[in-house]
């Protein structure tokens, strides 16, 4: 049984973060442990706004300690880490235990195309995602981690792929999910020496609340399963159209991808 470690947020209404993390990796068989990094809450009374609470830096510290001390990992994933500080964290754990880590650089939940807190997209940019063997940015991530306009166009998006890649992360999925082509799920995907893009079907829902994380997780999972990186994002790819396939309305505001409608 492969082991990793899950640094995130906790998405209180129980569709994207830790939750969606633990729920993909356990469809594969995976072994998830979470450093709980921040929670966010949702505010029933002023339009689902999003709440977030960072996690005191010591107590995410004694998960780390916890899990990594304590058991051992094959395979580190992040996702939403709040503040600069435990953006360095992240990346001194990296470096402290030799891991590899998948990172999926959150910089707000959907919907938001300005950065709640800027200083993290530039500690993402210049501390974590350099470390990264595989980092899942959407179209609003990769412009930040570039200092790129808003990506519109497949080329901007191969443009942004080596951009990132020049960072330091070693492999790189720029995801444009239907905002590039509304008749195509356009992803672009770079290892270093070939750029290639991988088209799916679009599916419009709209419940897809936890795709990027349950896509990021999926990526994990196969990843540290075995599968190379860019099997990996294939795999994640089919994963997460199954999961909106199977989507699913909660309240008014939000609903929540279905990892287990991948269950043969
Ligand atoms: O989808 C981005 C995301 C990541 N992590 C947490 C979240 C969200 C969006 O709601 O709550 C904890």
């Amino acid at each position: 049984m492969k082991k990793v470690l899950i640094m995130a947020g906790s998405d209180t209404s129980g569709g994207a973060g830790i939750q969606a993390d633990l729920k993909t990796m356990e469809e594969l068989g995976v072994y998830g442990m979470t450093a709980l990094t921040t929670m966010v809450a949702q505010n029933p009374e002023s339009n689902w706004a999003h709440d977030v609470y960072p996690i005191e830096i010591d107590t995410v510290k004694a998960q780390l300690r916890t899990i990594l001390d304590g058991i051992g990992v094959d395979l580190m994933k992040t996702g939403m880490i709040p503040t600069t500080e435990s953006i360095q964290l992240a990346a001194e754990t990296i470096d402290k235990y030799n891991l590899e880590a998948v990172v999926d650089p959150v910089l707000a939940c959907k919907g938001v195309d300005e950065p709640v807190h800027p200083e993290n997209a530039i500690a993402l940019r210049k501390i974590l995602v350099p470390k990264a063997v595989i980092t899942t940015p959407n179209l609003f991530e990769a412009s930040q981690l570039t200092e790129m306009p808003l990506l519109r166009t497949v080329d901007e998006m191969k443009e942004a792929a080596k951009k990132i890649h020049d960072l330091g992360a070693k492999n790189v999925v720029i995801k444009g999910g239907s905002d590039i082509d509304e008749n195509k799920a356009v992803d672009v995907f770079y290892d270093g020496s070939e750029l290639t893009v991988l088209e799916g079907e679009v599916i419009q829902s709209a419940y897809t609340h936890g795709a990027g994380c349950t896509f990021a997780s999926a990526i994990a999972g196969s990843y540290v399963n075995g599968k190379s990186p860019r099997e990996a994002v294939e795999f994640a790819k089919e994963f997460v159209f199954n999961a909106i396939k199977g989507a699913e309305k909660l309240n008014e505001y939000v609903g929540s991808v279905k990892q287990y409608a991948n269950r043969k």
